[in-house]
């Protein structure tokens, strides 16, 4: 029998830290009661999302793949030869392959996610589509401290695009691009997707869209803890609230309770006075200037930035 010889390898990189249900009921007894939108994306959630990339009001996605698209050969150049791309949270990997047409001397290529099975199922389809490439799919929280095996090229560049640095909270987005630049030492770089502060009407819309897609991805959540958690929530007693806040320079999403009422979620009772809010989610927008402050406070030096041409979306390559 010929043996073949694999090209995707499985790594745990660590193992998930907060149990859902105490984090959860944490928020709830809050005085402003919130839950961490990294809780959006179950199998619903997650195609709801999908969903919300294709709304003409929701911009990013699309406008990044444009910038990605058009300036791959430049990216790839920053990145250089003999450079693992390591990507954080990368899903279904769909965005990479965009950047993998520009590097096919690419080498190594390291998925992170935390979602496991998709994790593993989307590194085996990508390392068949690209038999020359080592595929090394790390299953971790990459927030968190985690391994990554031993790799072979002289360096590592982290890809991280997509704006979820905009869910940080400004201090936790500080401890990220602290974290990563540590991860990329003695030397690499980071390829960050990071959306732009721009015409108010332009964010607003994005977030509450006509066909009110965003709304049910918002109450989605909803479901997930009456289903996962035990919970009884009423989805027709909350109602999907997002703004931008100009002052903190962020999308804001809110499920607003509609009426007085108490939710039993597990053994726990939960309180909500009419008009009060569960804050799910902050989207933070940054300008060119305010993201490469931060970057360089953390221990990076800004090399490029490309932008699309009404300046929506800007795509960061800083180095250590
Ligand atoms: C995945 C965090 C980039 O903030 O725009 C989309 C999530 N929330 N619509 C964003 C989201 C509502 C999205 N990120």
């Amino acid at each position: 029998m010929k043996t073949i010889r694999s090209n995707v390898h499985y790594h745990n990189g660590n193992e998930p830290e907060t149990d859902m249900y105490s984090e959860i009921l944490h928020g709830l007894r809050q005085e402003k009661k919130f839950i961490s939108p990294k809780y959006f994306y179950d199998k619903k959630g997650s195609e709801l999302f999908e969903s919300i990339t294709m709304l003409t009001e929701y911009y990013p996605t699309r406008t990044e793949l444009l910038i990605l698209n058009k300036f791959k050969d430049e990216m790839a150049h920053a990145i250089g030869s003999d450079t693992a791309l390591v990507e954080f949270g990368s899903g279904s990997s769909e965005k990479v392959r965009t950047l993998l047409e520009a590097m096919p001397e690419l080498k190594e290529y390291v998925p992170i996610d935390i979602s496991k099975d998709f994790l593993y199922q989307s590194a085996r389809a990508l390392s068949m589509e690209y038999p020359h490439l080592d595929v090394h799919a790390v299953s971790a929280d990459y927030t968190d401290k985690f391994e990554v095996p031993e790799l072979k090229s002289k360096r590592k560049a982290v890809f991280f695009p997509g704006s979820t640095i905009g869910n940080f909270e400004p201090e936790e987005s500080m401890k990220f691009l602290k974290m990563t630049a540590n991860f990329l030492r003695p030397k690499g770089g980071l390829l960050i997707g990071v959306d732009l502060k721009k015409d108010h009407a332009v964010l607003n819309a994005a977030y509450n869209d006509n066909k009110g897609i965003t709304s049910q991805f918002n109450i989605n959540l909803l479901n997930r803890l009456n289903r996962e958690l035990l919970a009884n929530f009423d989805l027709e007693k909350f109602q999907h609230h997002a703004f931008y806040h100009a002052e903190k320079g962020r999308i804001e999403m809110h499920l607003v309770s509609l009426i007085n009422q108490t939710i039993t979620i597990g053994n726990e009772k939960v309180f909500f006075t009419e008009g009060e809010t569960i804050h799910t989610e902050n989207s933070y927008k940054f300008t060119i200037q305010e993201f490469q402050n931060m970057a360089r406070q953390c221990g990076f030096t800004p090399e490029k930035v490309w932008c699309d041409d009404k300046n929506w979306f800007s795509m960061h390559y800083l180095v250590v």
